[in-house]
């Protein structure tokens, strides 16, 4: 059984390892995280996910630059490839297909990756349009593949804008469609008055609302 210090040990590598932009001991201590039982999504979030706030603090304070920012993401990969297959479905929740994608003028992508990590451990088929995805594709590709929900992605105030056009334009064409939306800058009153029928703060969250967006049960 893992100690509580151990475990600290271990999720604070891993964070300091996406700080630090080394590919190698993000890897490295994401194994031993796994060798030493501990839970893939817990490494995920706590190690992986944490140090990428640390990153974005760095960032805000002029301490990290662009470029350090695409090597922090080059090893949160590198760990996150490592952990993934390990992330345990959460059979609780209803499978469905969900089209994801980060909105048109984003190119952050790691929680969105996340997202589709989470849902597809549960069970979900997920397309994945990709990130910077225009509005219109999402409309054409719903129109095609008639996914149970739709789900929207943006990482800053700028972009999180073109989530409300598009719920907007897939109700025009689908009254019926059923829109989930993430990402930092929005909260659920943001969500609510751009439109879409459910929001969540998180990856794990996100399959938990969906499941109950599928449902249509009460809020
Ligand atoms: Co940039 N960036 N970045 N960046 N970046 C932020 C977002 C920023 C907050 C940094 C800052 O100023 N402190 C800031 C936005 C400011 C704002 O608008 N409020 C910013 C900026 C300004 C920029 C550029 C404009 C910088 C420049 O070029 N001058 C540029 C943008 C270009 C563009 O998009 N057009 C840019 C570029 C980049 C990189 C490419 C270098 C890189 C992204 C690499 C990649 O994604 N492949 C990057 C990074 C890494 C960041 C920070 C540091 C980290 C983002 C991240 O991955 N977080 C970020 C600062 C920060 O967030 N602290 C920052 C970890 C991730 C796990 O969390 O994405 O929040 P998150 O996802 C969570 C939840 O939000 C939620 O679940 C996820 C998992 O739990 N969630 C959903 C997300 N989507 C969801 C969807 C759902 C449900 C939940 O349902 C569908």
């Amino acid at each position: 059984m893992l100690s509580e210090q151990r475990k600290k040990e271990i999720l604070d590598a891993i964070g300091n390892a996406v700080v630090q932009y080394d590919e190698d001991q993000c890897a490295d201590w994401c194994k031993t995280a796994l060798q030493e039982g501990l839970d893939a999504y817990e490494a995920t979030m706590k190690g992986l996910a944490a140090g990428m706030d640390t990153v974005g603090e760095l960032y805000t304070r002029q301490e990290y630059f662009v470029p350090e920012l695409l090597l922090c993401s080059d090893a949160l990969y590198a760990g996150l490839n490592i952990l993934r297959p390990h992330i345990r479905p959460d059979h609780a929740v209803s499978k469905g297909k969900l089209l994801l994608g980060v909105v048109e003028g984003d190119i952050h992508d790691i929680g969105k990756n996340l997202v589709k990590t989470m849902f597809e451990a549960s069970g979900w088929q997920v397309v994945d349009l990709g990130k910077d995805v225009k509005l219109d594709r999402f409309v054409e590709e719903q129109k095609k593949i008639k996914a149970d929900l739709v789900g929207l992605s943006a990482l800053m105030t700028t972009s999180m804008m073109a989530i409300e056009k598009a719920v907007a334009m897939l109700k025009a064409a689908d009254p019926e469609v059923k829109v989930l939306v993430g990402g930092a800058p929005l909260n659920s009153e943001i969500a609510a008055n751009f439109g879409a029928d459910g929001y969540a703060e998180d990856a794990v969250s996100a399959v938990q609302e969906a499941g109950r967006m599928i449902k249509k049960q009460p809020v």
